[in-house]
């Protein structure tokens, strides 16, 4: 059938608006109408160019939330009807990552996901009988896409497309990180870096955690008012600091008899390779544990002493928070619609598909926490 998609045609060239084609679900999988996809972080890197493992022609785009419209043959924990939101991590329960209890990262079609096609190795999109490849198993910049059955996750039917796509990158990250890979409890000392779409969702959680003292940091004096909204409790701006940075805040988090600084848990939000470095060390010695959430640039490595973690500091890493998506996204929307969580302010520019472009720029000029495109 045709659909309407944005194309990603080359590296470095803007999206294409224009009509595909798409074949039917195969067996275990489904068919979704895509309502509502927002704008994400991995998406520019690939199509800029600057992921070395980017395929091209392609129908990108990850964070999206729609309606099944067809099921192929053998499926049986989705039907014609349900909403559902993608999954890039998905949960099969049955691989030996999935049984193990101690990761999210499944394991079943990993192989097929990265070469950008579904698991029989094939894709179902095409151009002009041209084949295109599928993006991080999701392929959202379409209004229609097919999805394998274990990447997708049911949710409610009351919940709006427009808010709950979020939850299919940004928010699950930020506070699956939260609640998920660091576990914070209630009273704890927390230092987010980067108050962008992912930072502003680990201070929300951390809100959520009970956290104490939730102090952000970013070089952009703007982000300040965001991050109070969601819970931030102290501002640092990294610039207008300096050098002593680390110094700075493990005074801020000073306490106790013996006035040791440092927090019990950082995170990184911005993927820059000193900001985790930093991260790690502002964290308080005998336990701090600290958070990479960013996406360093290709060929990016980190460095500390290692005087850092044999004093006891954590370094952890996690991919979409550590969510199990078939099972922990449902809650997370329920969590939004019982008004646990906030999304809608965080959205702060909607738009067609045909302007999904300007989604793009607007992430480039820092303008914008989230755009989402309205199909
Ligand atoms: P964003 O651009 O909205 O936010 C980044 C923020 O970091 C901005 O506010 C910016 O001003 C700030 N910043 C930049 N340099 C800084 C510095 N030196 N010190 C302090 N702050 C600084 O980006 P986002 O959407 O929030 O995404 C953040 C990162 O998270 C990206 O690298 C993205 O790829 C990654 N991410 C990871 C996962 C995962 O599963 N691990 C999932 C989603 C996104
Ligand atoms: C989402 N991300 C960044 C912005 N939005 C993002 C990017 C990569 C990962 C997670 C989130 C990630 C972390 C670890 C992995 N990936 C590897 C997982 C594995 O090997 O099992 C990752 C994922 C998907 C893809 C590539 C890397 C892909 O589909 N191409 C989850
Ligand atoms: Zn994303």
């Amino acid at each position: 059938m045709d659909v309407r998609a944005a194309l990603a045609v080359a590296a470095g060239k803007p999206l294409e608006i224009t009509t595909v084609q798409l074949e039917g679900p195969k067996a275990g999988e489904v068919m979704v109408e895509i309502k509502a996809t927002g704008i994400c972080h991995t998406d520019e890197f690939t199509l800029s160019g600057a992921d070395p493992e980017g395929l091209f022609p392609a129908i990108l785009g990850h964070e999206g939330a729609g309606v099944v419209v067809e099921v192929g043959p053998g499926v049986t924990s989705v039907k014609k009807g349900d909403h559902v939101i993608p999954l890039y991590t998905p949960e099969c329960r049955q691989c030996p990552s999935c049984l193990s209890r101690k990761t999210n990262l499944c394991t079943a079609i990993r192989a097929t996901q990265g070469q950008g096609v579904m698991p029989d190795g094939t894709s179902r999109f095409s151009i002009a009988g041209k084949k295109l490849h599928h993006y991080m198993g999701c392929s959202t910049f379409a209004n229609f896409t097919v999805l394998p059955e274990i990447a997708v996750a049911k949710i409610r039917e009351d919940a709006p497309f427009d808010k709950v796509c979020y939850i299919g990158c940004g928010v699950t990250t930020g506070i699956g990180a939260v609640v998920n890979t660091a576990k914070v409890a209630p009273g704890a000392k927390a230092i987010v870096f980067g108050l962008g779409g992912i930072g502003l969702n680990v201070i929300q959680g951390l809100r959520l955690a009970g956290a104490d003292m939730i102090i952000g940091v970013d070089i952009n004096n703007d982000k300040k008012p965001w991050g109070e909204r969601f819970g931030m409790t102290h501002f640092v701006n990294a610039k207008e600091v300096g050098n002593d940075l680390v110094a700075h805040l493990v005074n801020m988090t000073k306490s106790g008899a013996d006035q040791i600084g440092g927090a019990d848990y950082t995170f990184d939000c911005t993927g820059n390779v000193t900001v985790m470095r930093q991260a790690l060390e502002a964290c308080h010695r005998g336990w701090g544990e600290s958070i990479i959430i960013g996406v360093a640039g290709a060929g990016q490595e980190i460095a500390t002493r290692p005087f850092q973690l044999v004093t006891g500091r954590v370094w952890k890493g996690t991919a979409f928070g550590g969510a199990r998506g078939r099972t922990d996204v449902p809650k997370i929307v329920d969590w939004y619609m019982d008004g646990k969580i906030e999304i809608d302010p965080m959205i702060t520019h909607t738009m067609p598909l045909s302007d999904i472009n300007k989604g793009f720029d607007l992430m480039h000029e820092g303008k914008s926490i989230r755009s989402v495109v309205i199909y």
